[in-house]
């Protein structure tokens, strides 16, 4: 954390006055919060997408237990991607259905490629990974 630096920012009545719409909806306390959380969004957007630095995140599947071949390919995936893995829970939701939950951290790049081989999988459904840089 580097040292806090105040400086001006101009933009119309028009833009200001959405922008303060939105920080109350939000509930930021005041402009200066509301203005760091979305210039730390945009940075880590843009790190994503440009391939830079490193990230931390969560990639979430369920899939049907009784079909091995996803059970196994994902854990295949992980012992191939284990220095990216902090760890993975799983939780066996009803009779077929398992819920997997793999926290990721590390190269942005490494953690692309894991989640691009994991959207192969043949399973039921998948939540929307979400990944922040750190
Ligand atoms: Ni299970």
């Amino acid at each position: 954390m580097g040292q806090t630096v105040r400086f001006g920012v101009s933009m119309t009545e028009d833009l200001l006055t959405e922008l303060d719409d939105w920080i109350a909806r939000k509930g930021y306390p005041n402009r200066s919060e509301a203005i760091r959380q979305i210039v730390r969004a945009f940075v880590s957007e843009a790190k994503w997408e440009q391939g830079i630095g490193n990230v931390c995140g969560a990639f979430t599947v369920i899939y049907n237990h009784h079909n091995h071949d996803v059970a196994h390919e994902l854990t295949h995936l992980q012992h191939k991607f284990g220095d990216i893995i902090v760890c993975t829970t799983h939780v066996h939701m009803d009779e077929a259905r398992c819920l997997e939950v793999v926290i990721l951290k590390g190269d942005v790049n490494q953690i692309k490629t894991f989640l691009e081989a994991a959207a192969g999988f043949k399973s039921l459904a998948s939540v929307s990974p979400s990944f922040v840089s750190i």
